[in-house]
């Protein structure tokens, strides 16, 4: 077989893409992976599955997904951690997490939402706009869900142009609630099964429960081993196989991070880490950070912290909770999904208090020397929490940095500045 490199753009051209300027966009984003990640020193092996992944972020995977479909297959579009892939695996169909983690034709976006809106939905407007998503136009269907005001909206204008289902979510967990989200679930389950024309059995939803948990245990793993000092894997890394998860094939991930927390289990036996020992160590809490979002890591890491935590949707929040698996009916397999996945300490519900001692449990946990709260402007949910959670982590004694930005690299400067001097103090 040749080496040379496959040349995927009649695939893309079969999916609409606008070829120019994805060419740029992929240029633009491996450019940056380059920059970001393989100047780190020291990485683990196992890295080089991810690397490869994210080489072929939209070649290989993409055509997995096409012939998937071409084979009968559903691609299911998600954009919110609440949507359980466990139903979506046990419909026959895939699951694959909707990135929207960079700027991209906000032009376009400007003329159908606010300026003032969050990055993360400008971003999710704008790789549909500007046709350079293959995952998008590979999904049979998107799944939105009512969290925070901006996204409910937002996909009232994606709905206009792709097949897209919203779920509601309640904004509150009392036991009605409960009985309300299971109740969404029941509906949710009826349009897979009507998107697949395969009906979800006892069978069939064990087996994704088992699936997607080993996945999250494979997480739980590495995020277990940057406890130790020497952290034995970089907070980049370690955030893009969270990032990664949401659209890799499960199997063959979990497979690979069981075998890169085989690779940090030894590290930390043998004490070999990333960062010097002592490196001032950073636990990170917020709003998600899509993939290509590596800016605050990357900031950061090149100052000389490590981060060793994260605690929002693209970390703790994914892969922390289990479904139980020990339900023998549907009903009793629903009642779990159900109460695992509101069990999710989002800022759209009220009150959030979880998500506070998830915070100074982890950063405990992980022996951070102090906590960065990361919220993208004009997310009003997480940016009024922000106050909450400074003083919660002071209270415990540790030092907190407040921050607040969007995708761009306008403020990398000052940022950087304001994470060195934070750096020097907790440490
Ligand atoms: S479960 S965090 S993935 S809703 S950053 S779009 S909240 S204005 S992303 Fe989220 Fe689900 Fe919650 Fe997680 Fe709105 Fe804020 Fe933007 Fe946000």
């Amino acid at each position: 077989m040749s080496d040379a490199p496959v040349d995927y753009h009649e695939m893309w051209a079969s999916l609409g893409l606008d070829l120019p300027m994805h060419d740029a966009l992929l240029e633009a984003v491996g450019g940056m992976y380059g920059a970001t990640f393989m100047s780190q020193s020291n990485r683990p092996e196992g890295m080089g599955y991810l690397d490869f992944v994210m080489s072929e972020v939209h070649g290989l995977r993409i055509k997995e997904l096409d012939d998937f479909r071409k084979n009968g297959g559903k691609v299911v579009g998600t954009y919110c951690l609440y949507v359980p892939e466990e139903f979506i695996r046990a419909a026959g169909a895939w699951s694959v997490g909707i990135c929207a983690g960079a700027e991209w034709a906000y032009d376009q976006v400007e003329q159908v939402l606010p300026r003032n809106t969050c990055a993360l939905i400008k971003s999710m407007m704008g790789f549909k706009l500007g046709k350079v998503c293959p995952y998008l136009e590979e999904a049979d269907l998107l799944i939105g869900e009512t969290t925070c005001d901006g996204k409910k909206k937002a996909y009232e204008e994606l709905g206009k142009l792709q097949n897209l289902y919203v779920m509601e979510l309640p904004q509150m967990k009392r036991a009605k609630d409960v009985a309300f989200w299971r109740s969404e679930l029941v509906d949710l389950i009826a349009k897979l099964e009507e998107l697949t024309g395969k009906k979800i059995t006892v069978e069939s939803l064990r087996a994704s429960i088992k699936e997607v948990n080993d996945k999250r245990r494979a997480l739980q793993r590495i995020a277990a081993a940057r406890a130790a000092d020497p952290a034995p894997i970089s907070g980049l890394d370690s955030l893009l196989a969270v990032q990664v998860a949401f659209y890799d094939d499960v199997p063959r991930f979990t497979q690979s991070m069981n075998a890169l927390a085989d690779e940090l289990e030894k590290r930390v036996a043998d004490g070999v880490g990333v960062a010097p020992k002592g490196a001032p160590r950073i636990l990170i809490t917020g709003t998600p950070m899509a993939l290509p979002n590596w800016k605050l890591h990357e900031i950061v890491e090149k100052a000389g912290g490590i981060v060793v935590g994260e605690e929002m949707c693209t970390g703790s929040r994914y892969y922390e909770k289990l479904v139980d698996e020990d339900a023998t009916t549907l009903d009793e397999m629903l009642d779990d999904i159900a109460a695992k996945y509101l069990d999710i300490n989002c800022a759209c519900f009220t009150p959030n208090t979880g998500r506070i001692d998830d915070v100074i449990r982890m950063a405990k946990d992980l022996n951070a020397d102090g906590v960065i709260d990361y919220a993208l402007s004009f997310c009003g949910t997480y940016q009024i929490e922000s106050a909450g959670v400074a003083k919660a982590v002071q209270a415990a004694d540790m030092p907190v940095l407040r921050i607040e930005t969007d995708y761009s690299a306008e403020d990398v400067g000052q940022l950087s500045t304001r994470v060195e001097a934070f750096l020097e103090m907790v440490k």
